[in-house]
């Protein structure tokens, strides 16, 4: 009896699973144009490796129960090596606890297959109790880098506070995602750090961080926005002076905090630049995505900044473990100009928009500014309206 029902289990089982990750995805019609999102989601918790799952042993696990279980898959840093486009996803178990693992496809829009087991992470001194949200950037010095959030109980939470935590910048770097050399943390002058990015390029000789310096582990506090440092090493990662890059700012789509997603994207017109921005509603926060560019000599510089979001969450995507959130911390350029925006909704599963370099340095240098007044905002439709005038017969 017990045989037959591990062997039907089995079956359903497997075919599931293979069902999902060759199902075919599908490019949905983009009324804005900027970028087209895809109907299914690229990955999600179940698409992960079913031997992470179960116990195939027929003698110790009789009714093919899950031994191990995933809550989520998101918040995938990307990158594209050997012709495969490759995300360093952020996998959380049941037990809450996040690590990386890499899932690959041939075409960076489907059939995404994890690897066979996940990213084993060397730990420091001082070992991390989480891990979460690799932004991978491919340095100049030839070094794959991998900067994430890493997570610590706070040693001067009052007796009793079993949440509180701080959060830093953890450092790994690789050659090919299997073997990772750790580094230390990066030292900052705020208490805490997320959302930190490595810039690809040395500057004035030294290595160069997207930063986003915070008070407490949640609020960002005093902390303005996104920062940029240098630090002399990569070895001994310090950064002593952060500026502000693109400011948290009253009632806009970044109101309560941002950070910097992906390793900035590099055209002739400038570094494209995507954030993600928190803005406080009755519901609670709220995640969108927003873009700027920044100058290819001082990258630190904004010189255009397109009002609002770029994308927010829409229609399912609204719903997960963190409900109306949307967070992307990689993306990939072909050759020939493609962009793929690796995006995951509700801290729970990840999508893929796409563009091209064109489309998002023309969204970025031609969109109105965001000029912070209602009645500013009606003036620029209004410009818009006058613009069209010759043009009503066309629609
Ligand atoms: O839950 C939404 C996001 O919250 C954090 O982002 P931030 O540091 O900007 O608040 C991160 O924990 C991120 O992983 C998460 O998706």
């Amino acid at each position: 009896m017990k045989m037959q029902l591990f062997e039907e289990r089995l079956m359903r089982i497997k075919e599931e699973h293979k069902t999902l990750i060759e199902k075919k995805n599908e490019e949905i019609f983009s009324d804005n144009g900027v970028y087209a999102r895809y109907k299914n989601p690229i990955i999600t918790r179940e698409h992960l490796p079913l031997h992470w799952q179960y116990d195939f042993n027929k003698e110790t696990n009789p009714f093919l129960m899950e031994r191990i279980g995933f809550n989520a898959a998101f918040n995938a840093g990307a990158i594209k090596l050997n012709e495969k486009y490759l995300l360093v996803v952020r996998v959380e178990g049941n037990d809450r606890k996040s690590f990386f693992a890499v899932a690959e496809s041939t075409n960076g829009i489907d059939n995404f297959k994890f690897w066979d087991r996940p990213i084993s992470l060397p730990q420091t001194e001082n070992p991390d109790t989480n891990v979460y949200d690799m932004r991978l950037t491919q340095h100049d010095d030839g070094y794959i880098y991998g900067v994430f959030c890493t997570e610590r109980k706070d040693p001067n939470a009052p007796e009793g506070d079993t949440s509180s935590a701080v959060a830093s910048a953890g450092i790994a770097r690789t050659k090919d995602l299997v073997e990772w050399e750790r580094l230390p943390d990066l030292i900052s002058t705020s208490g805490q750090q997320r959302n930190v990015v490595l810039f690809p390029h040395l500057i004035e000789g030294k290595y160069a961080f997207y930063t986003r310096p915070q008070d407490g582990f949640i609020d960002t506090g005093k902390g303005g926005g996104v920062g940029f440092g240098l630090s002399d090493t990569i070895e001994k990662p310090e950064v002593k002076e952060e500026v502000i890059v693109d400011a948290k700012t009253y009632h806009t789509i970044y109101e309560v905090k941002n950070g910097l997603g992906p390793a900035p994207i590099k055209t002739e017109h400038g570094w494209l630049q995507l954030a993600h921005g928190v803005r406080n509603t009755a519901a609670g926060l709220r995640y969108t995505l927003y873009m700027f560019m920044t100058d290819l000599e001082k990258p630190w510089l904004v010189t255009h900044k397109p009002h609002g979001h770029f994308i927010a969450p829409l229609k399912e995507e609204r719903v997960g473990d963190v409900p109306n959130v949307v967070f992307a911390n990689g993306w990939i350029t072909d050759d020939d100009g493609k962009v793929y925006i690796y995006y995951a909704s509700s801290d729970t599963r990840m999508h893929v928009a796409t563009s091209t370099v064109n489309q998002l340095v023309d969204y970025c240098m031609n969109s109105p500014q965001d000029k912070l007044h209602s009645n500013l905002s009606v003036q620029t439709i209004n410009e818009l309206i006058d613009k069209n005038k010759n043009f009503m017969n066309l629609i």
